[in-house]
């Protein structure tokens, strides 16, 4: 046991990494620690409740509700809520931006931005799904509400990010700009455990993932960048592997072990791209960039966007430096002419 990090330890280790730090980003961190476990213990058990399948409802994204992407979402904005360092909330599940208007709420620090369940259709037949959660210091004054203000932040401006992903094993992996952790959880023992200190992301991969199956609509450089994936180039590593399980945080994470390119690129059903801005793709470049690679719209990075609206959606190319200066390349060569 003495070799033992725990989640709870390690936070609090790392918060005297920061000498301004007040102990509140470490008890938010803690309050997601907490509702990643309530959720995991019903995804685990998913097929055998009644927690399975949809709600017959569509979120803001026009998607289908599942019963687990609501059960998720209230557990995250209830312990959010139950603790006072969070003055507001903003979800794929919500609408509109949730305000904690209490006196509690109107003096916390943080606003939090989530995907309570992404990846969230895949449930039904167990394949690996994930929460992304984004933390920033609140822009309006201590004392007020908070406002949309506070959520429209260009994602460099992150004090925190990170994702559960609740697979073979579940992990929770996140940063304080501070580098990289990953924390696996031991159901024994009902604890997040740290596995993997200071993750890296190699510079160079052989995987690409994305829907081929968008290729007939793809922008000309996607079509060529796939090509060029698909090239026999022994030398080059190629042809790539292929790998896209149709869940962000999966895919992610294998390649952010492994090294490789998570694509999704402006499409004819999503011509802004799919992937939403400000819970899942500014969360992920935190990550990426703290693990040495790279995340970009395709020409800019993510993380200097500025955000016009909550759930705007951008094209999102990340991983592994090098392959994201690829696709930059033929995007660049073979520049769209729709666009
Ligand atoms: P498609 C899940 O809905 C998600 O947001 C990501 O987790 C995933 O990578 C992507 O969409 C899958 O989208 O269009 O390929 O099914």
């Amino acid at each position: 046991m003495s070799n033992i990090r725990t989640l709870g330890e390690f936070i609090i280790e790392k918060q005297y990494d920061y000498p301004h730090a007040s102990g509140e980003l470490s008890s938010l961190l803690s309050s997601i620690r907490l509702a990643a476990k309530v959720v995991n213990c019903e995804i685990n058990k998913a097929g055998l409740g009644n927690i399975t399948g949809s709600v017959n409802k569509e979120n803001v994204q026009g998607e289908i509700q599942q019963k687990l992407d609501v059960y998720a979402n209230e557990k995250f904005k209830a312990a959010m809520a139950a603790r006072d360092q969070v003055c507001g909330v903003a979800s794929e599940e919500e609408d509109h931006e949730v305000i904690f208007d209490s006196e509690l709420g109107r003096n916390a620090k943080y606003v939090i931005l989530m995907d309570p369940l992404d990846g969230s259709s895949n449930i039904d037949v167990n394949v690996s799904v994930g929460t992304i959660f984004s933390i920033y210091q609140r822009l309006s004054p201590l004392g007020e509400a908070a406002n949309i203000h506070d959520f429209l932040q260009p994602g460099h401006k992150q004090v925190a990010a990170g994702y559960v992903i609740y697979g073979s094993s579940t992990m929770l992996v996140y940063t304080t700009g501070n580098g990289v952790h990953g924390f696996t959880y031991d159901p024994s023992i009902g604890t997040f455990c740290l596995s993997h200190e200071n993750m890296r992301t190699p510079q160079e991969g052989n995987i690409y993932s994305i829907n081929e199956g968008n290729y007939i609509k793809f922008p000309q450089g996607i079509k060529k960048y796939i090509k060029y994936c698909q090239e026999n180039n022994p030398e080059e590593g190629r042809p790539y592997t292929s790998r896209y399980i149709g869940s962000l945080v999966s895919d992610f994470h294998r390649n952010l072990l492994k090294g490789g390119l998570y694509l999704y690129p402006s499409t004819a059903a999503y011509p802004l791209g799919k992937l939403r801005l400000l819970y899942e793709c500014n969360p992920m470049a935190f990550i990426i960039e703290q693990a040495g690679g790279k995340a970009s719209d395709g020409t800019k990075r993510i993380l200097d966007i500025v955000p016009s609206e909550l759930h705007q959606r951008v094209p999102f190319f990340i991983g592994s430096t090098q392959m994201v200066i690829k696709v930059e390349s033929f995007l660049k060569e073979y520049p769209d002419p729709f666009s």
